[in-house]
């Protein structure tokens, strides 16, 4: 089966920081891959990844990076499929630098950027994009979203139990 979503990260030491990320893909059983591009170290690698992620049927890409993040706005100007930004800490200024590399993009190349380490959210966004047009994706996302609120009714019943005390 063709990968539909592409992780990039900007180095080999970022992947710690996206293992949620790869739990709720493994969990959806989405097919994807996940590769390494520099925007500064590799540009040209960067660049190619995006220029021929459609024709490898990709359908999402992920960029992860830290410190002066670029990877997901150069993947972006490189290619119109939608481009899902991670933003990570670990640099001296802790993860203020990526997002704000990553989420103030010029008109017309957007990144959909998630927050701070937020690896979990950036795969649910990939995967909420492919499922507007896959019914059954689209369906498991919604069982995920209704186990959500179901957990916090449980949380509030316990609470109403008395269970704030505790
Ligand atoms: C960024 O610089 C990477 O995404 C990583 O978060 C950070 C440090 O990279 P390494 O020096 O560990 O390769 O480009």
């Amino acid at each position: 089966m063709r990968n539909l979503i592409g992780v990039v990260l900007g180095s080999r030491s970022d992947l710690a920081a996206l293992r949620p990320a790869v739990r709720v893909l493994d969990e959806f059983q989405v097919p994807y891959e996940v590769t390494v591009a520099s925007a500064h170290r590799s540009p040209e690698r960067a660049a190619a990844y995006a220029r021929t992620a459609r024709e490898r049927g990709l359908k999402v890409i992920v960029a992860a990076a830290g410190a002066a993040a670029h990877l997901a706005g150069v993947l972006a100007s490189h290619t119109t499929l939608p481009v899902v930004g991670l933003p990570l800490s670990g640099s001296p200024l802790g993860g203020v630098d990526a997002l704000y590399a990553t989420v103030q993009m010029p008109p017309g190349v957007p990144v959909a950027t998630v927050g701070v380490d937020a690896a979990a959210n950036a795969a649910f966004l990939a995967l909420r994009i492919l499922g507007s047009t896959d019914p059954g994706l689209a369906a498991r996302l919604e069982a995920n979203r209704q186990n959500l609120a179901a957990k916090v009714e449980e949380q509030a019943r316990e609470l109403a139990e008395g269970g704030w005390r505790r």
